[in-house]
């Protein structure tokens, strides 16, 4: 009884205490920071972080729309956010307590602001690229030495992909990413908003969707890494973790990763504070922590994604700023377009027609 009583006591007072403790929750991209970060904003602030993570912009954009997440901090991409913001889904930020805005990129900032105007609402945490992951050895064996690695004509031939498939081929879950590409293959405009241009991709898509074994925005990562798969069309950092993922398991799986030639859809992914969230002075407190260069440059050189603070860069390693995959030079920049949200009645098009392509029928 006494035990009994003393254990419920106990039990109130940590609850109490637990209740008090401060928390920030962050909902980020899978494979998207070194979590030592995460460890280190705990310590520096005392405040706990719960930090979830997804991979598709739809599912994020739903919570978003619907409201009451519960986050402080989420990671739209780019065209998301801008739509996002429109729809209410997030507050300004609060400059006077981002003294680290100091740090950011005024180059990546001019672009981000073609989806949050004044960068009143954002932060860019990651950019990157779109394109090809592929085992270098595999797709050598099914299509020889000179399979085009690097052009869209891996993934959306069916000639190619019909050897593939004996491999392994994954796509991205994200139609905002798929079918760009696949206009671009067509030769018209990756941001197309016209219904028949988008139908077009769309059968690009299912000529080559019987030899697609999986669509999916995070496995990639593994499947490539472990030589289950010997294609991923996804994300540059995405695939330079799996290419070390594989040096590090000395499986002799090697990857590689490359921009189509034809083009690549460069997207920016941007750190918001939704407008319903429980702390938004533990957020700005996160998003502060976020731009301290030598944070940002710890999660750049973790994830292999390029970032959007200047500052950082003195302590990206060679691996990382070095690389053209990460930092495109100004020849690489030139063949990287950007895309802008639907509307409301495109983005039904698009919807019906991702489904339609996912179940193949
Ligand atoms: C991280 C993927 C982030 C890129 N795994 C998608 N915007």
């Amino acid at each position: 009884m006494t035990n009994k009583l003393l254990t419920f006591t106990a039990a109130m007072a940590f609850g109490a205490t637990a209740a008090m403790a401060e928390e920030v929750h962050v909902y980020n991209w899978s494979d998207y920071i070194d979590e030592e970060l995460l460890s280190k904003f705990e310590e520096e602030t005392g405040i706990d972080l719960v930090y979830d993570v997804f991979d598709s912009n739809e599912l994020l954009e739903t919570k978003m729309l619907a409201g009451g997440s519960g986050y402080d901090v989420v990671v739209p991409t780019g065209s998301f956010l801008q739509r996002q913001i429109a729809a209410g889904a997030f507050q300004k930020l609060d400059k006077s307590k981002l003294p680290n805005l100091e740090n950011m990129w005024d180059v990546i900032e001019d672009r981000t602001a073609q989806y949050d105007p004044g960068n009143e609402y954002s932060i860019n945490y990651m950019w990157g690229t779109t394109g090809i992951g592929v085992n270098t050895g595999k797709v050598a064996e099914v299509l020889g030495d000179d399979a085009p690695i690097n052009s869209l004509d891996l993934v959306f031939d069916p000639a190619n992909m019909e050897k593939l498939a004996a491999c392994g081929v994954y796509f991205l879950d994200a139609p905002t990413e798929m079918i760009p590409a696949a206009l671009k293959y067509l030769g018209l405009n990756p941001d197309s908003k016209d219904a028949d241009e988008i139908e077009k991709a769309g059968e690009v898509l299912m000529a080559v969707r019987p030899y697609v074994a999986k669509f999916h925005s995070s496995e990639y990562i593994n499947a490539l890494a472990n030589g289950d798969i010997c294609v991923a069309f996804g994300w540059s950092g995405d695939i330079l973790q799996a290419r070390d993922r594989a040096a590090e398991a000395d499986n002799g799986v090697e990857v590689a990763y490359n921009a189509p030639t034809e083009g690549a859809l460069m997207w920016f992914d941007q750190m918001a504070i939704p407008t319903d969230a429980p702390n938004p002075d533990g957020a700005h407190k996160f998003l502060n922590f976020i731009m301290d260069a030598e944070n940002m440059a710890a999660a750049s050189n973790y994830v292999y994604y390029a970032n959007g603070n200047k500052a950082s860069q003195e302590f990206l390693v060679e691996d990382v700023i070095g690389d053209t995959a990460i930092y495109p030079d100004e020849a690489t920049l030139e063949n990287l377009y950007t895309v802008s949200p639907y509307d409301p009645k495109v983005q039904r098009v698009v919807t019906r027609l991702w489904t339609k392509i996912k179940s193949g029928t």
